[in-house]
């Protein structure tokens, strides 16, 4: 028998010659067979070469895709802890609308700018630390969303067995390389982070449903182009702390009206969103209330913290995130206030995260179940953030003076101890990621003074004034960090000379910016005021002047969450924004800095470059009905692509840092006896060192 045609061959393997009624399981197996005997010993060789090479295949690519599976399945569960449905309310939640509003007695007396409790006196009062261990609680019901989940680096799920060092290069020099392409490209590939939290870039330029459909507030933002000329400037210091004060209320009315005791506001859909179900924009709101003077306000705040929150849930929450602002929160409310109820609760939280730092390492885990009292790393990986277990020691510190309990200030020097030790730094830059097992850094040779890495530096310099300026480790790690800085990140543009600070991989420089890494100047600064080189306000005072050009330099002076800069010195352009970086979180870094510059220098330019970052929010972000809302588009002032969110750091710092640069009283929150922790929460210079 001569061999088939190729022809042939195809019809003998793919089609049924005998017609759809001969479909006999039986028969079709002889066929079968008989069609395989008919073969020539090439084509069976040929045959079984093909389907071994599909099996090899299928055997390669397997892993990848089970894994973009799991990345999957993890953002669904991510999601319930992060986003949960936004209609429920948790137990024991209740409108202030329906409450007797104001109830708990208003505070004795405005704004104190110093502990109304002494430090010494408040660490005499020893309590007991209360255990984590609580009875488990059902989880409370929890409605899945579509949408991808807000936290977890996307690229570190889906790029499966790819090793950590490839992977971080990859993503630097992917940026590197990108020219600006269209929105949907950038979209699909970039991480847009927040310091501790990461937000896909999908995530972050589109707009959500909810603001585009939404049937409940106009969006922001002037309707014609002639409003967006700014309104005049007033001078008068007690217009622009005025002009705070009623950005506080405005943003207060919305959290009251439709996210009361829920984590943060969504002002679009008039709703809410839940992070960690711990009422963040409220505690993160109490302080700011406090120094603002907002009396009413706060009184209805003291109210639910009494009678509402618990730290008794079962939750996952983020070590970092809880500390900063919740932790941090209450520890500062107690400072100005002198009221225990806030130490009471600090102290509750404070023995809930401790379970975190129960790993091989005693570099802690990211999250932690304050119910149950078990930690775990992200499920994508065994590594913590750097910037993540290194910021969280003011408020654990303080937690030990206050309660004269050490543990709490040991867990956190220890994860001190080992970073100042551990090799794998470069001139004082640390790799953004820790292993909780080895306790050793990974992804090493990427460094960024912006996401995952930003306020560990800042936390050198703070934790060694809070202590008193004794702490000579963190001193040295601080000074050679900023000379680490200088030598490897510190570049200028070539059309204007801006200066800005870059991110390096495997030393490869890319002109990159997180608005994050604003919070440089500002810190810079407050070291030079305590006896540090004064290259170092040199450069604080120029980097300051970048930041305020990512404002500037915008259309509705609102700066992008990335920036690029332009090296090339023909170029006419200083800054560069790609589509998937347009958005603004309301972040309050460069606000921040401009406090500190002008505590530092009186230099009024500062106080105006605030008052019009003030204005344009005030244009672009201002939700008609209550609240203020992240945008997706700083570059166009008709449509700014509301997200219908209100991150509870705009309360906490933003509207705080606000206030305090307007304000003519050094005394308010000196910065000789206080320092600000990475939440804006204010925290006392220890009186003496500590032990
Ligand atoms: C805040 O939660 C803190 O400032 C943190 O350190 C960084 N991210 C936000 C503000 O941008």
């Amino acid at each position: 028998m001569y061999p088939p045609s190729r022809k042939d061959f195809i019809s003998l393997t793919l089609s049924d010659p005998h017609g759809p009624s001969y479909n006999n399981g039986k028969h079709r197996r002889q066929s079968c067979w008989r069609k395989w005997k008919q073969l020539s010993r090439l084509q069976r060789s040929l045959v079984l070469f093909l389907l071994a090479l599909l099996l090899i295949f299928g055997l390669l690519t397997y892993p990848s895709v089970t894994q973009q599976w799991r990345g999957w399945s993890d953002r669904e569960d991510l999601l319930e802890l992060n986003d949960r449905d936004v209609t429920d309310l948790p137990r024991g939640v209740k409108s202030i609308l329906d409450d007797a509003a104001g109830k708990a007695p208003p505070p004795a007396a405005g704004p104190h700018v110093r502990p109304a409790v002494e430090p010494d006196a408040a660490a005499g009062a020893v309590v007991e630390p209360k255990g984590p261990n609580v009875p488990i609680l059902p989880k409370p019901p929890i409605k899945k969303k579509n949408s991808p989940n807000k936290r977890g680096p996307p690229s570190l799920q889906k790029d499966g067995n790819t090793s950590d060092t490839v992977r971080a290069e990859k993503q630097v020099q992917e940026v590197v390389q990108e020219e600006v392409a269209g929105e949907e490209e950038d979209k699909d590939k970039k991480i847009v982070s927040w310091r501790g939290a990461m937000i896909e870039a999908d995530q972050a330029t589109e707009p959500p449903p909810s603001a585009i459909v939404g049937d409940a507030a106009p969006p922001p933002g002037p309707a014609n182009p002639a409003d967006t000329v700014p309104p005049e400037v007033p001078t008068g210091t007690v217009d622009r702390l005025e002009a705070v004060c009623d950005a506080f209320r405005h943003a207060w009315k919305g959290y009251k009206d439709y996210a009361w005791g829920h984590d943060e506001l969504r002002p679009i859909s008039r709703s809410f969103g839940e992070w960690f179900g711990l009422g963040l924009t409220l505690i993160d709101s109490l302080d700011t209330m406090w120094i603002l003077g907002l009396k009413e306000e706060f009184a209805e705040a003291r109210d639910w913290v009494e009678k509402e929150l618990s730290f008794d849930k079962n939750v996952d929450v983020n070590l970092f995130e809880t500390t900063i602002r919740v932790l941090g929160g209450l520890l500062s409310t107690f400072h100005l206030t002198g009221d225990r109820l806030f130490l009471e609760k600090a102290k509750d939280l404070g023995s809930r995260l401790m379970p975190a730092f129960k790993t091989p390492s005693k570099i802690p885990f990211s999250d932690v179940n304050i119910g149950k009292g078990t930690a775990h790393p992200p499920r994508w990986t065994s590594d913590s953030t750097l910037a993540e277990v290194t910021s969280i020691q003011l408020e654990f510190r303080e937690l030990s003076r206050l309660t004269q309990d050490p543990q709490y200030q040991e867990v956190v020097n220890e994860v001190m101890k080992l970073v100042h030790k551990l090799p794998g730094k470069q001139d004082g830059l640390v790799p953004m990621f820790i292993n909780t097992n080895t306790g050793q850094f990974t992804h090493k040779g990427v460094f960024t003074l912006g996401a995952r890495a930003d306020s560990y530096y800042e936390y050198l310099l703070k934790q060694w004034i809070q202590g008193g300026k004794t702490e000579d480790d963190l001193l040295e790690d601080y000074l050679q960090a900023v000379d680490g800085v200088r030598k490897h990140l510190v570049r200028q543009t070539g059309p204007s000379k801006l200066t800005f600070v870059g991110e390096l991989s495997h030393s490869r420089f890319n002109p990159k910016m997180d608005h994050l890494v604003c919070f440089l100047p500002g810190t810079l600064a407050l070291g030079a005021h305590n006896g540090l080189p004064g290259d170092h306000m040199d450069l604080a005072v120029q980097l300051m002047e970048t930041c305020h050009q990512m404002y500037k330099q915008m259309e509705t002076g609102l700066s992008p969450e990335i920036v690029h800069f332009n090296l090339q010195a023909n170029d006419g352009n200083d800054v560069v924004v790609k589509p998937a970086d347009r958005h603004n979180l309301l972040r309050p870094e460069t606000v921040e800095s401009l406090f500190y510059m002008y505590r530092f220098t009186k230099d009024t330019k500062y106080r105006d470059w605030g008052w019009e970052i003030l204005q344009s929010f005030n244009n672009y972000t201002k939700v008609p009905g209550g609240g203020y809302t992240s945008i997706n588009n700083v570059r166009d002032p008709l449509n700014p692509g509301p997200r219908d969110k209100m991150e509870s750091f705009f309360l906490g710092e933003t509207l705080k840092y606000f206030y305090l640069l307007f304000s003519d009283d050094p005394e308010l929150l000196s910065l000789d006896k206080y320092v600000f922790n990475t939440e804006a929460h204010v925290l006392p210079i220890w009186p003496s060192a500590p032990k």
